[in-house]
């Protein structure tokens, strides 16, 4: 009896908690009884078939993106963008290493977040995929015919470049901001209590060519010393738009956790960038000094070269009248999503009770009355219920980000409550909701963030996986969720471990890029200033302590093979050319006691390495890459004699 009482109470708690979640977060989840038997089924790429959709994922602190397949959920690459990467020789060989210099020298890492494709008429088309680097501010661009990084851009007056990389319809811009308000005169030394005098904010556009896809910074707009977190670029109507959520408009600097959650709202900022590039062009901006790094890799040579650059365009406010706005928000919100159509703007403020969303039209509309509250340093904010189109109530606790599926439902994801939340666009009434593994951030939808998502998967990135995969010590893989959204209700799929922590992620239909992806980088366009096409060209040349080894490699030899004359004090490059001109047939390069990764060269490609031999001896050198039943075959020799040595140089070609 007493058993019996104690299961009732114990029952009649939980169905109270029940009650508690249903009217905190209305409708329960049916997560976990929906029948997902078929789930396998829904996600079965059999062997040789292709997945449906690229999907790029931000691997966060490890600085660069990985390449997946869906529905399947099988990796397919790791591109390295703003870290090393021994395995390829990212960052190591001499043709790579320039693309990861800054003001602040060569810095080989940083902290990857937002991938967006460049657009055509506000559809993704494939050619290039962006990203950002959130610590030392860049944006790198992603060639997606190689999948290679083929340039990197600093951001000047940026303290995290986090609000980045969000392009406009036409790829007409890449928007950046600072994470960090900072003093803008570079090097500035100042007490940090001055934060409010000494400390600005930044919106930073960066223009990419139509034709090349090449990054140029083009103006940046300063801005009161608030955090800027997102961004987005407009859609449709809103298309000559670009938000931005801000958060501590306190301007705390110590304390932030206390201190930047003390106003019931901080803002969304609007910009209509067009009418700022007008100004601009006019010559409104003024010109100041800065110092960043802009590193392009040569399409023909495939050399990486830096340019550095001594000032900016500064666009401000006050002398850009009709520009720029601001948004009352609640409450520090972090995402900052635009619907398909163009006409919402949903703020996801972490520490909100609601989600709101505000209308475009209606902003148009406040901005030609003039509901303005007050004016920030020349900025209008316009009063929050002239803007605000409604609130979801019972959002669940903490939303971050929202995306959108095209028929008129918008999907939140919700990080304290762990949850993805599905809600209605017509009535802000929520729909349904689902458990996420564990601690939710960013969402994707496949066809992404445009004015025609495919409403198919969603993508879940997950902060934390605890116990859903087998343990591997303290600290376990960042997982990713994927969803079926194509029915009333979310259905969850998959759950797999991913690399570094995906922050946010891009999909798009297999087809607008595989055509498009090269197999061999073609010979005949090699026109690296060291590489040799014929293994009897491969020589090696000393000009005083320079040794250049110009090196053929095919299946399954180098030419030359073995190097004498090489001396203790030598800097020695090795010029690798692969000169196979087949599909996926590389070769790698690593020689004993060289301070570096491997190289590995893909067919048809020139890539060096340089080597400080420190100790007189034989080094071996070998190919990494098993390439070839006589792969082991592959190797040489280079013997290195002491300083001031008389041993000619000579090198074993097979001709001699
Ligand atoms: S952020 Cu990581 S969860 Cu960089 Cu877009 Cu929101
Ligand atoms: Cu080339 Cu192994």
């Amino acid at each position: 009896m007493a058993q019996k009482t104690t299961i009732w109470k114990i029952t009649s708690l939980l169905l109270g908690l029940g009650l508690l979640a249903m009217i905190m977060y209305g409708c329960p989840s049916q997560t976990g009884m929906l029948d997902t038997r078929d789930a396998a089924q829904r996600v079965y790429v059999a062997p040789g078939e292709y997945d449906e959709y690229y999907a790029f994922f931000s691997g966060g602190y490890s600085g660069q993106l990985s390449v997946w397949g869906l529905p399947s959920a099988r990796m397919l690459r790791n591109i390295p963008v703003f870290s090393q990467d021994p395995e390829s020789g990212y960052g190591y060989s001499e043709e790579t290493k320039p693309l990861l210099m800054t003001s602040y020298g060569f810095i080989p890492w940083d902290d990857s977040h937002h991938p967006d494709f460049s657009q055509t008429n506000g559809m993704p088309d494939g050619r290039w995929i962006f990203i950002n680097g959130n610590n030392t501010p860049r944006v790198a661009r992603i060639d997606l015919t190689t999948f290679e990084t083929a340039e990197i851009l600093e951001l000047p007056n940026t303290g995290g470049n986090h609000a980045s990389t969000f392009v406009t319809e036409n790829t007409e811009y890449i928007l950046g901001a600072t994470r960090f308000s900072i003093p803008y005169e570079m090097d500035k030394d100042v007490p940090i209590d001055s934060y409010k005098e000494n400390f600005d904010g930044s919106l930073s556009f960066i223009a990419v060519d139509p034709e090349s896809g090449e990054m140029s910074m083009d103006f940046q707009i300063i801005m009161p010393p608030y955090h800027y977190d997102l961004g987005r670029a407009g859609k449709g109507p809103s298309a000559d738009w670009a938000f931005f959520t801000t958060y501590n408009t306190e301007q705390a600097h110590t304390l932030l956790e206390i201190y930047a959650s003390e106003f019931d709202k901080d803002y969304v900022v609007a910009v209509n960038w067009r009418k700022a590039q007008e100004y601009v062009r006019e010559g409104r901006a003024r010109t100041v000094p800065a110092n960043y790094y802009h590193n392009l890799k040569d399409k023909n040579t495939g050399i990486a070269s830096s340019t550095v650059h001594d000032e900016v365009l500064l666009l401000d406010p006050k002398d850009a009248p009709d520009m720029i706005y601001f948004l009352p928000t609640p409450k520090s919100p972090h995402g900052v999503d635009i619907d398909p159509t163009g006409e919402y703007i949903v703020a996801g403020g972490k520490l909100a009770t609601v989600i709101p969303v505000h209308s475009f039209s209606r902003m148009i509309e406040a901005i030609e009355n003039e509901a303005f509250e007050e004016v920030i340093n020349g900025i209008p904010v316009l009063e929050y219920e002239a803007t605000i189109a409604g609130e979801v109530e019972n959002p669940g606790l903490g939303p971050l980000h929202t995306e959108f599926d095209g028929d008129g439902n918008a999907y939140t994801s919700v990080y304290i409550s762990s949850e993805i939340v599905k809600w209605s666009l017509e009535n802000f009434e929520v729909l349904d909701r689902i458990d996420a593994y564990y601690s939710i951030g960013h969402l994707m939808i496949t066809g992404g963030d445009t004015p025609n998502p495919d409403r198919r998967y969603m993508v879940g990135l997950t902060k934390t996986s605890r116990d859903r995969f087998l343990p591997t010590g303290p600290k376990q893989l960042h997982p990713a969720q994927l969803y079926d959204i194509s029915g009333d209700r979310m259905e969850l799929l998959l759950d797999f471990p991913t690399i570094g922590e995906p922050h946010y992620a891009q999909a798009i239909k297999a087809d607008i890029i595989r055509p498009n992806v090269k197999q061999i980088y073609d010979l005949d366009e090699n026109k690296h200033p060291h590489a040799v096409m014929r293994p009897r060209d491969a020589r090696v040349e000393r000009d005083g302590n320079v040794v250049r080894v110009y090196m053929t490699n095919i299946r399954s030899h180098f030419t030359p093979d073995n190097i004498e004359g090489i001396r203790v004090g030598d800097e020695v490059y090795f010029h690798l050319t692969n000169i196979e001109q087949d599909w996926d047939m590389v070769h790698g390069f690593a020689i004993k006691g060289a301070n570096s990764g491997e190289v590995l060269i893909a067919p048809g490609e020139t890539k060096t390495i340089v080597w400080h031999p420190q100790r007189t001896g034989i080094y071996p050198f070998y190919c990494t890459a098993f390439c070839s039943a006589l792969h082991q075959e592959m190797q040489g020799y280079v013997r290195v004699s002491a300083v001031g040595s008389d041993v000619p140089l000579t090198w074993r070609t097979g001709e001699e």
